[in-house]
């Protein structure tokens, strides 16, 4: 399968080259999109050196910040463009491990999506403070409810894509909200009956650079996910 790793960046040059290295010494024969919203910290730079010396890297830029959800619909759209088979998002703060990317594209040959998940066996989120993780108990189980998702874990990013399955929903619609939007896709793809099956993840909080997830973003995140609601409702 011809697969494109999309790295959504702001500000992330302590991670970014890292993050990279790490990617590709894994041999899976895969190429890297970074999409990068004129990170002020020059992480788009760094990212243009990278892809000037390895032709398996390439770089989006993006005028300014817009958001996660649209940085990762730009990314879907290019893996589409360029005839990929497979994508799959992952965080570009070393959150998310690279040794498990074998294991998600594997999968992708038995399911439509895979997500790298931490609440099943297995699986473990290490290093967030106990209000981080409250917070994310309260919204994994609220989106699990109010959008019906079967899957344990809804918001984690990192998840594998076949590209057949993108084209069936219309997700640049669907990202246009935000950080929330991969989670909903979640849920427009189990509605359509498309396999979603997750495998262990094990997420570490960053140790570099900052959380770009506002209060703001995770309002507007609520208010997404009542207005995704609504929608599908109508069209069931
Ligand atoms: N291109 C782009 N990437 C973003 C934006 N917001 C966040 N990211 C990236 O999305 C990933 C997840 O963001 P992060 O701040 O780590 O969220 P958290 O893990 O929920 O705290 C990171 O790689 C960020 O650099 C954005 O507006 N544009
Ligand atoms: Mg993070």
């Amino acid at each position: 399968m011809k697969t494109l790793v999309l790295l959504c960046t702001y500000n992330e040059s302590e991670n970014i080259e890292r993050l990279c290295k790490s990617i590709l010494s894994q041999n899976l024969n895969l190429d890297i999109l970074v999409i990068d919203d004129g990170s002020p910290d020059g992480t788009g730079e760094i990212a243009d050196q990278l892809a000037a010396a390895s032709q398996h890297i390439r770089v989006l830029h993006r005028p300014r910040k817009s958001g996660l959800g649209r940085a990762i619909s730009a990314g879907f759209e290019y893996a589409i463009a360029n005839d990929y088979d497979a994508c799959v998002n992952m965080d570009a703060d070393m959150s998310h491990d690279p040794t498990e990317l074998g294991a998600m594209i594997e999968h992708l040959k038995i399911s439509d999506v895979v997500i790298g998940s931490r609440h099943i066996k297995g699986g473990k989120i290490i290093g967030w403070p106990l209000a981080r993780q409250l917070n994310h108990k309260i919204s994994n189980a609220l989106a699990r409810y109010m959008l019906g998702i079967k899957s344990n874990d809804v918001t984690n990013s990192f998840k594998a894509y076949r590209i057949e399955v993108l084209k069936k929903v219309p997700f640049q619609k669907i990202l246009d909200c935000g950080f929330v939007g991969h989670t909903l896709l979640v849920s427009a793809f189990e509605r359509l009956k498309c396999s979603v099956i997750e495998v262990p993840s094990c997420f570490i909080d960053r140790h570099a650079g900052k959380s770009k997830m506002s209060w703001d973003e995770r309002v507007g995140g609520l208010k997404a996910m009542l207005e995704f609601r609504k929608n599908f409702q109508k069209q069931e």
